[in-house]
């Protein structure tokens, strides 16, 4: 028995910290993974870790995770040999596309697709040569509005600043809970530290939430908003910036702001505040507080993208921190300066170029919101979408109306998924192709080192063995690619390994050949606890890639969304308003089938504030029916302290209890989804985002 150690970064969300794994190799067995620590000499994560990390080996050793290529007749699943495979995927979509066109053919790419580097390198290889318009993926209901406004202002969508937690005084954080989600778009291993260690300078966090949600309730103050009314909050801090003459001058090139000071002057924290149902006194505070700081920042995740102004929010956060001096500043918010740079490396993209065909949505880098999905598939006529390939995703427990995606899905003429699991949604696929597990790849962060605090780079190799006759994503990919070029008698370029591209990418980066550091994959080698390029530096100003190189602060889709804006009111008082949430445990809808993980209390619960369980004459544990426009579902309620009242909160990436899903333990505490009652319909219709935030919902006795 021989037992070694091993370095690596855990790809399951964005803190990307850093492991030690211990593999134990038996004389007469395979390696076995029998210790996952977080490795204190990784400088960005100082050993950080969480629950999900130590179930990377139940990942590994799940029996439900498909080895080999699955097709299904009828009911049954039956493996193919992979060749086969190919040619079955291609000869279908040819078919198809020949017969109904290009765009009968959709793709929808999930998640983990950022986690994992073959699929940002090689995904395209495959899909780029469906040449479909009908292309969606999870930012549409997660974070494209934070694109949007970058995109817009600074002439790229991922020129996204970055908290500089570890040197601000003041942190304004809206709609987001990074004790539970370990950061995003905020790279930041070792979050709850990071936020002490404001406190403990004489710092201060300010937490905006409809709920006292984990980080809320360890910061030094905490607002209830209305859920979706943060916009309005945004537009009474800034109005009161400008009015009470609390803005700094910043060195960055500016266009714009007096138009945006103008627009924006009957916004006052006293108009503003019956929309977010914060007192217009405690806005003006919060305002004059941020200005006050020498060093603050504004930041706001996934809860404020996901509602009815996004966009607008996304802007005006950018814009606080702008008018306050703090925008490209030392412990303001600042970009990154990655070792593989992928705002250099490519344009700043397009938006509204061409649009959807059945609701007219605007495309943004070439996806189209994932809400139109199903409507694009039930909606007859020319360009009706008859295929469907999902590439690391489950959009039936991710997306909005999931059930209506289910119906959809089952009249497909075809259907692929690459997938490690037969699940919701794979469940009506005709092919299922699983990769390898991760610890059987190498891995290196080209989307997370570009959000990180640090401006870090860490290379790692596969841990184990890749088992004889699997593929790893990106090879599947090109076996596809392959194959359908074969089909359609088109021309292939030829390709390199992800990890020759990444070499590529270190050498020709800022810290590579041109450098001392001298970057590449060999060095990379050398440190397997990852190197630190330093602390994030003000570079806004040359990285800028608007067309005349100024920050545009009156972009002119935004302006015109001011009109929209003006529609926003108040909800009427009995109405409650679902959102959602998220546990250091689980993982979206994909890691509740490792016992470890869901076990002990349970997690998927409804949770109301006791006024409005009393005003409804319904009690703690009691199970209730939640329904709103688009379905109903029904589920455990719990009262709660925490909760606005009326606001109801319910994660989302439960409801596995449908008939052919295969995760043993996920389908026997299966929860509701909380996707079976978002609407397809609400939108930020600026970027198409979905609205999954602020939902109304009835609860009523089950
Ligand atoms: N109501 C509500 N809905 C939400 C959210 C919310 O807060 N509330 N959050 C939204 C957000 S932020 C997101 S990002 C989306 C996520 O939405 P999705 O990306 O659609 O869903 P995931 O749950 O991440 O599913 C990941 C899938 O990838 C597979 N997988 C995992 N690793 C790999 C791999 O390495 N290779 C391959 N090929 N497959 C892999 C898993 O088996 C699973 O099927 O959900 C969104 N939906
Ligand atoms: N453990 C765990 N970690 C994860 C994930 C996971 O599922 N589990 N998912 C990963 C993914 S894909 C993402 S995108 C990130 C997301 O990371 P975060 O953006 O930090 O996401 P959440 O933890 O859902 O926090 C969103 C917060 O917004 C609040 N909220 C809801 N509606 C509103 C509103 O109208 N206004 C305001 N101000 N707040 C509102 C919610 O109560 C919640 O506390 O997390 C990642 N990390
Ligand atoms: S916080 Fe947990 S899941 Fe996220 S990278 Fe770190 S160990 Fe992995
Ligand atoms: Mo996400």
């Amino acid at each position: 028995m021989t037992k070694t150690l091993h370095h690596r970064a855990c790809h399951l969300c964005e803190a990307i910290c850093g492991l030690t794994l211990e593999i134990t190799e038996e004389r007469n067995g395979g390696p076995r993974i029998t210790s996952i620590k977080g490795d204190p000499q990784d400088r960005f994560s100082r050993g950080h870790i969480c629950p999900k990390a130590v179930a990377l080996q139940d990942i590994q050793n799940d029996p439900d995770r498909l080895r080999q290529p699955m097709r299904r007749i009828g009911n049954q699943w039956q493996p193919i040999e992979w060749e086969d495979a190919f040619v079955l995927v291609a000869e279908r979509l040819a078919a198809i596309q020949e017969q109904h066109g290009r765009n009968a053919v959709a793709i929808y790419q999930g998640n983990p697709s950022v986690h994992n580097y073959g699929l940002m390198t090689h995904s395209n290889y495959f899909l780029g040569l469906l040449k479909t318009r009908n292309r969606f993926s999870a930012t549409s209901v997660d974070q494209l509005p934070h694109h949007l406004s970058s995109y817009l202002m600074y002439g790229h969508g991922l020129l996204l600043p970055i908290p500089d937690i570890d040197h601000t005084d003041f942190m304004l954080i809206l709609g987001a809970n990074p004790l539970a989600s370990n950061g995003s778009i905020m790279t930041v291993p070792d979050v709850e530290k990071r936020l002490k260690a404001i406190q403990e300078r004489g710092g201060k966090v300010v937490v905006v939430d409809p709920r006292r949600s984990e980080t809320a309730a360890m910061a030094d103050q905490h607002l209830f908003v209305r859920p979706g009314g943060d916009v309005a909050l945004l537009f009474g801090l800034l109005n009161t910036l400008f009015e009470e003459g609390l803005t700094r001058d910043s060195h960055l090139p500016v266009d714009g702001l007096a138009d945006v000071q103008q627009a924006i002057s009957a916004f006052t924290a006293e108009t503003m505040s019956p929309l977010c149902s914060i007192p217009a006194a405690q806005i003006r505070q919060l305002a004059r507080d941020f200005a006050a700081a020498d060093k603050a920042v504004c930041y706001g995740r996934m809860g404020v993208s996901t509602q009815a102004f996004g966009t607008l929010c996304h802007w005006l956060l950018q814009l606080l921190n702008l008018v306050s001096g703090n925008l490209d500043r030392v412990g303001g918010a600042l970009c990154t300066q990655p070792a593989v740079d992928l705002v250099a490396a490519t344009s700043g993209g397009h938006f509204n170029v061409w649009q959807s065909r059945v609701s007219g949505l605007a495309e943004y880098g070439g996806e189209l919101p994932v809400s139109a999905l199903a409507e694009e598939m039930l909606t007859e006529g020319e360009g009706q979408v008859r295929a469907l390939i999902t590439v690391a995703g489950n959009p039936v427990l991710s997306t909005p109306n999931g059930r209506q995606l289910e119906q959809a899905l089952g009249g497909l003429d075809f259907m692929l998924s690459i997938d490690l699991y037969i699940n919701e949604t794979t469940r009506y696929a005709d092919l299922i192709l699983p990769s390898t597990s991760a610890l059987e790849n190498d891995h290196y962060d080209t989307t997370f080192n570009l959000f990180a605090v640090r401006n870090v780079s860490r290379f790692n190799r596969a841990i184990l063995p890749k088992p004889d006759g699997a593929l790893h994503d990106w090879e599947i990919f090109v076996g596809l690619a392959k194959a359908f070029a074969a089909r359609t008698q088109s021309t292939l370029k030829p390709t390199i390994a992800p990890a020759q591209m990444i070499d590529m990418g270190l050498r020709a980066g800022p810290y590579g050949d041109a450098s001392s550091f001298k970057l590449s994959l060999a060095t990379l080698d050398q440190h397997p606890h990852g190197i630190d390029l330093g602390a994030l530096q003000p570079n806004l100003a040359t990285r800028l890639k608007t067309d005349n190189r100024r920050v545009q602060a009156a972009p002119a889709a935004i302006m015109a969304d001011l009109q929209r804006f003006a529609t926003l009111r108040a909800p009427p008082l009995e109405e409650l308003l679902l959102i959602g949430r998220r546990h250091v445990r689980s993982n979206n809808s994909w890691m509740h089938n490792y016992h470890r993980l869901v076990k002990g209390k349970p997690r998927h619960q409804l949770l109301m504030h006791p006024d409005d369980l009393a005003r409804r004459d319904l009690s703690d544990g009691q199970r209730v029916r939640i329904s709103s426009r688009v379905g109903a579902v029904e589920v455990e309620v719990l009262a709660s302290e925490d909760m606005m009242p009326g606001v109801v909160s319910l994660p989302h990436g439960w409801g596995h209890a449908r008939p052919g899903v295969q995760m043993s333990i996920a389908v026997e505490q299966p929860g509701c989804s909380a996707n079976d009652l978002t609407d397809e319909r609400q939108l930020d219709e600026l970027s198409g985002n979905a609205v999954l935030n602020g939902i109304p919902v009835k609860v009523e006795a089950a």
